[in-house]
């Protein structure tokens, strides 16, 4: 082995990950991609009237989920924590009962829009539409396991351009005076929709706001899996060790258009979407792990075949699924009685 690749093995080890996690974390980025370019399919072919992507932010949100406690601790999703929510708990499955909104879908039962993740055995807060209404949802489940002295910690993500609605500023300020253990993601892809990020804030970053309130702020590169790893870990910790909220950023690609209803080459130069295809954490993340010997193209080619089974069966598996019974239609909507 090279000089450099024994160094660059050292990166994961140091962090005393092993190199059966980085395959699995790798894994999971390959799956989330997988089944985000179905759901695109699905959509495209008229089985499903939207979509909306976490291509080019899996790898942070693999990384940032791994520290969790997966049984102990709460998720508040965004729409596009795909990959989040599947190292959580939730299936490709899972997934697409939701997309082709079927009774057994997990989320709602069928009854939200599709990326509305949400799941109550693997403690996923069901997503809410309003962007930035999860950042208070999310501080008050913080505040509510401080109080209760439950050990749980919180993680919530969003994106840069909903750090723009008030619910944000308030969840912050109240995090930090009362210590919730809670780690404030924000996966800033440098787009709301059509909008760049310098029409959003005049702030060099989302996260020296954090000074703003009394917690610390990191922005770490969303293509560098490791480091994404890095910085949640210790904020983790932080929250364990009862020393509150820790606002995360994360510098992330956004690969395709914001959902199935926008085009981005309305909005994005061919040289930007260039730079941006660069920056994909399942080309980082794959480069990596061959460097240092622990994906060659045989282990690479058994990872490609068993996740697309897993997305072939999980597709017909909901594909097979009923649909809900059209009575049920206001139940959660109307007030029905003990
Ligand atoms: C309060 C509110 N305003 C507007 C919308 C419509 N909307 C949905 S997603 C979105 C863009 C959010 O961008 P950002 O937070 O940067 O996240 P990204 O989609 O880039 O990951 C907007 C404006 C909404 N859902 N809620």
């Amino acid at each position: 082995m090279s000089a450099e690749a024994k160094t660059v093995q050292a990166r994961h080890r140091v962090l005393g990950l092993s190199d059966q996690d980085v395959l699995e974390m790798y894994y999971y980025v390959a799956l989330a991609r997988a089944l985000d370019e179905r759901m695109w399919v699905l959509q495209r072919a008229g089985k499903a009237m939207f979509v909306i992507s976490g291509a080019g932010h899996e790898g942070c949100q693999v990384a940032a989920m791994w520290p969790m406690d997966k049984k102990l601790d709460w998720f508040v999703p965004y729409y596009r924590s795909v990959a989040a929510c599947l190292v959580k708990g939730m299936t490709a499955t899972d997934m697409l009962l939701g997309l082709f909104a079927r009774a057994t879908d997990p989320s709602s039962g069928g009854r939200q829009m599709p990326g509305h993740y949400g799941h109550p055995r693997f403690k996923i807060l069901s997503t809410s539409s309003p962007v930035g209404t999860q950042y208070p949802h999310a501080v008050g489940i913080a505040y509510a396991s401080r109080l209760r002295r439950t050990g749980e910690v919180t993680m919530v993500s969003i994106g840069e351009g909903g750090t723009s609605q008030g619910d944000w500023h308030e969840a912050l300020n109240f995090a930090a005076i009362h210590k919730c253990p809670v780690l404030l993601i924000v996966e800033n892809n440098e787009l709301a929709i059509s909008v760049p990020l310098r029409k959003q804030m005049a702030v060099s970053s989302v996260a020296v706001r954090a000074a703003g309130y009394g917690m610390p702020g990191v922005t770490a590169d969303g293509s560098d899996v490791l480091e994404c790893f890095r910085v949640t870990r210790e904020a983790y910790d932080r929250a364990k060790r009862g020393e509150g909220p820790t606002l995360i950023e994360f510098a992330v690609p956004r690969l395709g258009s914001h959902s199935s209803d926008d085009q981005q080459e309305r909005y994005r130069s061919r040289e930007e979407l260039e730079q941006v295809r660069k920056r994909d954490p399942l080309l980082t993340f794959r480069a990596y792990l061959e460097r240092v010997g622990l994906l060659t193209q045989g282990t690479l080619q058994d990872m490609t075949d068993r996740v697309r089974r897993e997305i072939d069966l999980s597709t017909d598996e909901a594909d097979r699924a009923p649909l809900p019974q059209p009575d049920t239609a206001t139940r959660h909507v109307f007030y029905e009685g003990e």
